[in-house]
């Protein structure tokens, strides 16, 4: 609708030309949730674990990430919420339904990387909060049963097991991990047990199949095709599958000034070498496959030694396990030639592992459709990053909601979404969750 045309009913006319300004703006029209109180509650829950330059460090299984737990808690119990904790110390707030039907879950997590952003986890998880607080507020009754979710240690930065609280309710996880030790020799059940649970009970946390009508997650996109096309929302096609392995390359530690060179057995020095060998076999074929060398550590760490032992981690991602298989194998042969080369032995343990995800047609279009009814356009797009709605889509249908990252960039201070597509993501969660609460289980 163009000014020159609008000469006919002219209120009609004005409210048409804002409505498609807005919408050219990445404004959602006649929004339901209030970006106020998102914002509010964002900033708020970013003091927890605040770091200098900005961002958050806010592991899971941390006395800075029980706190942010509190506050989230608190939220939920002020949104009305009824609130239960499962033994993985995943949260819940759950909101009524009229029919008896398994439940509409939304959600995501609060933990960080280390000096991680504001938005990666938060937006998602005080956007489910947002949703009932604004369904409240507009008295509406799902037929459904709603619950916004909160788990336990996403990032995986503390004990090394990515999507631990997603994992374990979709089963994918168990017992076997409680014993896993940090660097300060806490397990995963003695911080379970700081988090109120019973580790012994731990599989009661398991969602039964056929009780989940629907997983559904708002995430940041974390990379920059939203942000460069200037389109306000993402439609996640499907999720990479991620491997990750400790590698330990052992050397001889000698003198730093008397050992000749052609005599050395330098750890680190293979380990540099390991490390483009990484990236050498990613980039040797086409595709979005990526792979990260993301931790080295050299001992004895000191200028005048030669490094005796280095520690490194290896991690690989793409949406066909297979791929993931495939370049690891190559990584393999790779470090054993080096190791001849340098006089190294090295070895390598599987620490975690993630299969691929694939969003569900029926989320996607639903995601699609309450995008379209708020005057925002869409594109589809695969994630890179792994989220908890991938473990979760093992047991029931998953759709993920992106919103641009400025500049692509997350797991860093710099992260930052602008609150106009925060609140445009939470409006399209909002939709998308009424979309489904209709079309799904009909009478
Ligand atoms: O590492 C990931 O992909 C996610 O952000 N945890
Ligand atoms: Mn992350
Ligand atoms: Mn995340």
């Amino acid at each position: 609708m163009t000014p020159e045309r609008c000469f006919l009913a002219a209120a009609l006319c004005i409210a048409a030309l804002a409505l498609s300004a807005a919408a050219a703006a990445g404004q959602a029209p006649g929004r339901h949730i209030s970006p106020q109180r998102l914002q509010a509650g964002l900033e708020r829950l970013s003091d927890f674990g605040r770091n200098p330059e900005g961002g958050v460090t806010r592991l899971g299984f941390s006395r800075t990430e029980l706190e942010a737990r509190e506050y989230v808690l608190n939220l939920m119990r002020e949104a009305g919420l009824a609130v239960r904790i499962d033994a993985a110390g995943n949260i819940f707030g759950g909101r009524p339904g009229s029919a008896k039907l398994p439940v509409l879950l939304f959600g995501s997590h609060i933990d960080s990387v280390p000096q991680g952003g504001n938005f990666d986890g938060p937006l998602g998880s005080l956007g489910a909060i947002e949703v009932m607080r604004a369904l409240n507020d507009a008295h509406v009754v799902t037929r459904h049963p709603l619950e916004a979710v909160v788990w336990t240690n996403e990032e995986g930065s503390h004990f090394g097991i990515s999507v631990l609280g997603s994992g374990v309710a979709a089963g994918v996880l168990g017992p076997e991990i409680l014993d896993r030790r940090d660097e300060d020799g806490s397990t995963v059940a003695d911080w379970l047990k700081r988090y109120g649970q019973d580790p012994a009970r731990l599989t009661e946390a398991r969602i039964p199949r056929g009780a989940v009508a629907a997983i559904v997650e708002l995430h940041i996109e974390q990379g920059p095709n939203l942000f460069e096309s200037r389109i306000p929302i993402g439609v996640v096609q499907g999720i990479v599958a991620l491997k990750r392995w400790r590698c330990v390359a052992t050397g001889v530690a000698n003198h730093a000034g008397t050992t000749p060179m052609n005599r050395r057995r330098d750890a680190l020095a293979a380990a540099a070498r390991d490390l483009l060998a990484v990236r050498d076999v990613v980039r040797s074929e086409t595709g979005r496959q990526v792979g990260t060398v993301g931790y080295i550590k050299a001992e004895p760490g000191a200028a005048n030694v030669i490094p005796g032992k280095t520690e490194f981690t290896v991690e690989l991602r793409d949406l066909a396990a297979e791929k993931v298989e495939r370049m690891w194998s190559q990584i393999q042969e790779r470090i054993g030639v080096i190791d001849k080369e340098e006089g190294v032995g090295t070895q390598c343990a599987l620490t975690d592992q993630v299969a691929p995800a694939l969003g569900d047609p029926r989320l996607q279009r639903a995601i699609h459709d309450a995008a379209g009814s708020a005057g925002l356009a869409t594109m589809d797009l695969p994630s890179g990053a792994i989220h908890d709605a991938g473990e979760i889509s093992r047991l029931a249908p998953m759709g993920m909601i992106f919103v641009p990252s400025r500049d692509g960039i997350s797991h860093a201070p710099r992260e930052y979404t602008s609150w106009n597509d925060c609140a445009n993501g939470v409006e399209v969660l909002y939709r998308t969750v009424l979309r489904l609460d209709t079309e799904l289980d009909p009478p």
